[in-house]
């Protein structure tokens, strides 16, 4: 009796995963970006060659369960017959070949984000990550972002980025923000830097996480077709703070855009 339940039980659990799956019961979030139809069908292609796997095993141990779970005297089984060896070449030869069809089309995917130059009328802004906020700045007028000088950063009179606005003068007109402005239908451009140890740069809409890795200056480049308010969240644990680090991603108007950058700098 109990591998006839078990073999129900492990039935149910199959249809009720793939019924969640093919109903988008727990889906992605809403897609922004101009790649992330790219990497959204990577996500459907891994899912649908994981998940035809993960049925065919499911339903193959519960047939087996409900044939031969119960009978009893048979014979125990000491050994797979033939020996478990061929059975674990085929597992490695189907596990390694599912890997490497879905890495080949997934490199596209990657590909799409990674591989391709950045528009040359990007929107720059410049990101730094540290323990447990994320400060965004912008060139101001003159196009160009001053230098860094991280021994100037001091929290205390609001210089997040280490900024020497006495002595250079791209610096000073470089508007720095705590929350994310873009405009929307225009190709953006941002360099990540940490301040501090490794962070992550993640917006679920945008299909981007990106580690902010400590001593180098990573460039992430995309567009957003829809308007509205998206989180920023760190997804690599930075310390006791990190459940706490976001910022929020303000998808805006190209006209919003400019009268906010104006704003913004009004309060330097
Ligand atoms: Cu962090």
């Amino acid at each position: 009796m109990p591998g006839k339940v078990f073999a129900v039980v492990v039935t149910i659990i199959t249809l009720a995963i793939v019924y969640c799956v093919i109903a988008h019961v727990w889906w992605m979030p809403v897609d922004i970006s101009a790649h992330g139809p790219n990497i959204d069908h990577q996500i459907e292609e891994t899912l649908f060659g994981a998940g035809t796997l993960f049925i065919a095993g499911q339903l193959v141990l519960a047939a087996l369960a409900f044939l031969y779970g119960d009978s009893k005297g048979a014979r125990r089984m000491k050994s797979f017959p033939g020996g478990a060896k061929p059975l674990i070449i085929f597992a490695c030869v189907v596990v390694g070949i599912e890997i490497l069809v879905l890495s080949s089309i997934g490199a596209k995917a990657w590909g799409s984000v990674y591989f391709t130059q950045p528009e040359s009328n990007s929107e720059r802004i410049d990101v730094q990550a540290g323990q447990f906020a994320f400060y965004f700045r912008y060139p101001g007028p003159d196009g160009k972002f001053g230098p860094l000088h991280p021994e100037l950063i001091n929290e205390g009179s609001q210089n997040m980025f280490g900024l020497d606005t006495d002595h250079d003068a791209d610096s000073k007109d470089d508007i720095v923000t705590a929350e994310l402005a873009i405009p929307v239908n225009k190709p953006i451009l941002l360099t990540l830097h940490s301040k501090d140890v490794g962070h992550s740069f993640d917006v679920r809409e945008l299909r981007i996480q990106q580690d902010f890795v400590p001593g180098i200056v990573i460039p992430v480049h995309f567009t957003a077709l829809q308007t509205g308010r998206f989180e920023i969240v760190c997804t690599q644990l930075c310390g006791l703070g990190h459940y706490n680090m976001k910022a929020y991603l303000n998808v805006m108007s190209e006209a919003d855009f400019d009268s906010w950058l104006k704003q913004q700098a009004l309060a330097q």
